[in-house]
């Protein structure tokens, strides 16, 4: 079965090592599965490619076989349904892993990186922005404050390691350090989470992508 992930091979500083390709990657590798990659330059027009068939231009996207797939959340619960490294086969225990897949893209991943980053790096220089980040940042330790106190000393969020865990950390590792800083369970948390050996198997693989442009 082919597999292939879009991913970038260039972008604005600060990307390398954080785009959403990376997140995918993980997966595969803890779920055992190969995959090639596609990249993209970053802005660059995909038309033509039908992985560039992600609605809102951006990668990643998923091709396995005749199936595309977008949206990253979409992709992990994909990959985690074919491995029970990611995804426990108790359906109880199922459905709680995608909640917590759910829980760090939708009610985690949209406060922090989103709101936080976009007032900085992308609306910085409106008049407004320096309130509009201080209220982010207050909104957003609020919601980490949550994460911290559910974990509290667990190594995970559930039983064990599950798809829920590898999107959580994927959300909090591209978090400015201080963002953390109030947060030791969560700082553990997503070490824990980074020096999964697949992690790093993903990480070399990303970093190997944007450090050869030509591959493209
Ligand atoms: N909600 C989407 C967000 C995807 C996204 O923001 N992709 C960024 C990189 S992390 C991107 O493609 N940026 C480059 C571009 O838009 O050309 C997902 O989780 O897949």
């Amino acid at each position: 079965m082919s597999r292939i992930v879009t991913a970038l091979h260039d972008g604005p500083e600060g990307a390398k090592g954080q785009v959403r390709d990376l997140r995918v990657r993980w997966a595969l590798e803890e779920a055992g599965l190969t995959y090639q990659t596609r990249t993209f330059g970053f802005g660059e027009p995909r038309k033509g490619s039908d992985l560039a068939d992600q609605p809102f231009g951006q990668v990643p996207a998923y091709a396995e076989g005749e199936l595309r797939i977008f949206e990253s959340g979409a992709i992990l619960l994909h990959i985690a349904g074919q491995s029970e490294a990611l995804l426990p086969r108790d359906p109880a225990q199922a459905a709680r892993a995608t909640s917590w897949l759910f829980a760090a893209l939708n009610s985690v991943e949209p406060v922090t990186w989103q709101m936080v980053i976009m007032t900085k790096y992308v609306w910085g220089d409106r008049p407004w922005a320096a309130d509009a980040r201080a209220a982010a940042l207050d909104f957003a330790q609020g919601r980490l404050r949550s994460v911290a106190n559910w974990l509290g000393d667990r190594p995970w969020l559930e039983d064990r390691f599950t798809v829920g865990d590898l999107a959580m950390v994927s959300v909090l590792r591209s978090l400015p350090a201080d963002y953390l800083a109030p947060h030791p369970e969560l700082q553990a948390y997503v070490a824990r989470g980074l020096a999964r050996p697949a992690f790093q198997r993903a990480l070399t693989a990303h970093l190997a992508d944007f450090r050869h442009p030509e591959a493209a």
